[in-house]
């Protein structure tokens, strides 16, 4: 027996927690935390402690695998890149390169994120790379590009200790950022204030010194309202607003459609409570403000960044240690696929692929003619390939099928592909659907690099030798760029291509491997001028082009789907603190099985009595787009009128109901508002929805 312990980051989500695998026999046998980890101090969530199941060899992809009809059949690897090399060709000669794309993956590493938007860039001669971060972050991206120069937590995860303010709008970090949620108990416990601004009773808002309960979709209403008391009460940081702000005129002026009484009309948070929090807000000496899915997730995502922003910068909550804007990035490397490029308008570390200066160091370097326009976004591949023009595209782990919005549309997309790339550790249900199933290593058979939400670069490492034929996503690509022609991916291992997209990305000048060792991670900027990394962006000044903070004037639009007579509750849809996006991962551990039924939708017991549906009954759940049977559960957490549904469960996906309206700069989708109505399954009665059929 051969036993050893390796040190590695978690595979869930972007806290990146510190932890031990013990292997034994070439098998993770158990996970334990690291006790000296920087960011978690010797902790783990339930789902990093359960960490192994989501890898084990019980449930993973064996060969690459090609569908006919109806049934998978192994096949070589030769055959599988051939095949896909091949039909890439003719796509590309028959159709053009714009009729291909990728979609990368923010599970995987930088190593593997950075492959795959150079495959798509100099391989297919396409933009069109993005990732989940669109139906994501997407508008912090933007939103913060515009307002600070920068779309990244602006402080660092220990932060929170030194804040006597928390505020955390519309997120739901004990669930979701598990360590870092405690990490805000334990700073309310030793006497920091709290302030929670969520439609939800989630756990934070119990404990909150302030819960502003506000109605789904009015993020910005209430912003500009918390900005109008503040103004109009004195309370603004104006040394901060003179000299390191511009615009606050207009902004200003923009504040007087928004009088507390309307806005009390349109959040239904009573006038009293919008004082509190304004007093509390402007008051506090450092304020960190955590903000989630509840601020991005909507048509009017970006603006409700920009809203944020302007609340930060008008009281100058911002720049100083304990005080900032900390959007709490989802996937354990989301921060990094997006760092790397895999976005379809900018290369590594967000240099604009519009730019003929950035175009032609890009050339030169990967030797290469890159693409100049910006490509599509993941559902605008889907949307045009609906409409013929889009023919081919890898999918390197994600499920949309599950993930993204109107189930439906995405499935009518996929069927009418050309050729559909799954690479994947397990058959979900986008893998279900592909032409071909490419079997990869998962985190723990692989070195490289994730970056954390506080864009912390942390090394991962190989516990395990790689899983029966499976190979790294980068390796794949590697190997197709090989056999299309291209011989600029040739690299030997992942610390080659760290090294490649170091070399041309400023924000990660001064970084290597041993580097990243010796400081157990390294937070960007890491540069000449930060060798060490940077713990604090903004201190004194802004990354926009004049070193100023931008406030912005942003209207309040109500959600795209009202409640109406037909469609009379606004459905949310949140997470679950034991499962995982699609559940691929954590619904392999019967431990975190065990938790909760396959799908649930969450109900106030008033509105349950209303519509004649009693506690953990079946009911149905209809929207515009689609209906789901599900289990209904009486929850104080949800307001009447307002019902709720996880959406980590393929039998009851809450994403054939929702909306796939978009914000109209990120073109980010409306998940977290839609109008549905429920009638209960009563027993005896025939069940309607196809999964029960
Ligand atoms: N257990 C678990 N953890 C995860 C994940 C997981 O799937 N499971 N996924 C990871 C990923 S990818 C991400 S992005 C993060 C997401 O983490 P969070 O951002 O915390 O995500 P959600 O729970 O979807 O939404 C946050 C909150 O927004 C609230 N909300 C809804 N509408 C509004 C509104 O109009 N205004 C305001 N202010 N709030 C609103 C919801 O009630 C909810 O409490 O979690 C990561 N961590
Ligand atoms: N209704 C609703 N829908 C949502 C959301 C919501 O709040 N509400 N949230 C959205 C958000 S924020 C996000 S981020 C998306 C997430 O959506 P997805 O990205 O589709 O979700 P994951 O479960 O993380 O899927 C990742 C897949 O990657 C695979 N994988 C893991 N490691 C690797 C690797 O190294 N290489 C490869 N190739 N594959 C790997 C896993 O097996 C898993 O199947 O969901 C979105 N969908
Ligand atoms: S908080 Fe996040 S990174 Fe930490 S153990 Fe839990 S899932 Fe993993
Ligand atoms: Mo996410």
């Amino acid at each position: 027996m051969t036993s050893s312990v390796v040190s590695t980051i978690c595979p869930f989500c972007g806290v990146g927690c510190g932890l031990d695998l013990k292997v034994q026999d070439n098998q993770v046998i158990a996970v334990e935390p690291i006790f000296h980890h920087p960011v978690s101090l010797g902790q783990l969530c339930v789902k990093g402690w359960n960490a192994a199941f989501g890898i084990d060899p019980g449930n993973r992809i064996t060969t690459p695998l090609l569908r006919k009809i109806d049934t998978f059949h192994p096949i070589s690897w030769d055959e599988a890149l051939n095949h896909i090399a091949n039909q890439f060709t003719d796509i590309i000669s028959n159709d053009g390169p714009d009729a291909l794309g990728v979609i990368s993956c923010a599970r995987a590493t930088n190593e593997d994120n950075y492959a795959a938007q150079k495959f798509a860039r100099c391989v297919l001669g396409t933009n069109n790379i993005d990732h989940c971060a669109r139906i994501c972050h997407s508008p912090t991206v933007a939103g913060l590009k515009q307002t600070l120069g920068s779309g990244a937590m602006t402080n660092s995860i220990s932060d929170i200790d030194s804040a006597d303010l928390l505020v955390v709008f519309g997120a739901d970090p004990t669930e979701n950022h598990t360590v870092l949620g405690g990490r805000i108990i334990k700073a309310k416990t030793n006497g920091a204030k709290l302030l929670v601004v969520d439609p939800r009773k989630t756990r934070l808002a119990e404990l909150a010194d302030v819960h502003l309960q506000l109605n789904a979709g009015t993020n910005i209403a209430l912003i500009n309202g918390l900005l109008n008391i503040i103004f109009s009460n004195n309370w603004e940081d104006t040394d901060f607003l003179a000299s390191r702000c511009e615009n606050q005129k207009e902004f200003v002026e923009s504040l007087a459609d928004y009088p507390a009484t309307k806005v009390a009309e349109i959040t239904g948070v009573a006038e009293e409570l919008l004082d509190r929090a304004a007093y509390l807000y402007s008051h506090a000496q450092r304020a960190f403000l955590a903000y989630g899915m509840g601020i991005t997730q909507f048509v009017s995502g970006t603006n409700n960044v920009i809203g944020i922003s302007n609340l930060a910068l008008s009281c100058g909550q911002i720049g100083r240690v304990g005080t900032g804007i900390n959007p709490l990035r989802g996937q354990n490397n989301v921060q990094g696929a997006c760092d790397m490029g895999c976005l379809p308008n900018v290369f590594p570390g967000y240099q604009p692929v519009s730019e003929p200066a950035v175009q032609e160091k890009f050339s030169s370097a990967w030797d290469c003619t890159v693409p100049t326009q910006p490509g599509l976004t993941s559902l605008g591949m889907a949307k045009t390939a609906l409409g013929g023009k889009f023919k081919g595209l890898i999918v390197m782990g994600e499920d949309p099928v599950v993930t993204d919005p109107d189930q439906q549309l995405v499935q009518r997309a996929f069927r009418s592909l050309d050729l559909l790339v799954v690479c994947e550790l397990t058959m979900t249900e986008t893998a279900k659907m592909a032409d071909i199933v490419l079997p990869v290593v998962s985190f723990a058979e692989k070195t490289g690099t994730f970056t954390n939400c506080e864009r912390r670069v942390q090394l991962i490492q190989k516990a395990i030798p790689s899983f029966a034929e499976s190979k790294s996503d980068w390796r794949i690509l590697s190997e197709l760029a090989t056999r299309m022609g291209y011989k600029g991916m040739g690299w030997q291992g992942e610390e080659a291509i760290f090294d490649e997209m170091v070399r041309l990305t400023p924000l990660f000048s001064e970084m290597s491997y041993p580097k990243l060792i010796e400081y157990q991670g390294l937070q960007w900027p890491c540069d000449e001028s930060h060798p060490d990394g940077t713990m604090l962006l903004h201190s004194t000044s802004f990354s926009t082009a004049n070193g100023k903070g931008k406030l912005i004037p942003v209207r309040y639009v109500p959600p795209d789907e009202q409640p109406d007579d037909e469609y009379p509750l606004v459905l949310t849809t949140n997470r679950l603190h034991f499962h995982y996006g699609c559940g691929s991962m954590t619904r392999k551990s019967p431990l975190l099985e065990r938790e909760t039924p396959d799908g649930v939708l969450f109900i106030n017991a008033n509105d349950g009595e209303s519509y004649n549906i009693n506690n953990h009954e079946d009911v149905l759940v209809s929207s515009r787009r689609g209906e789901v049977s599900t289990r209904a559960v009486y929850s104080e957490q949800v307001p009447q009128g307002l019902v709720s549904m996880p959406y980590h469960f393929k039998e009851a996906p809450s994403n054939r109901l929702t909306n796939n309206a978009q914000d109209p700069v990120t073109k980010m989708p409306e998940l977290k508002v839609c109008a549905v109505k429920i009638k209960p399954i009563k027993a005896g009665a025939l069940p309607i929805s196809e999964e029960r059929l």
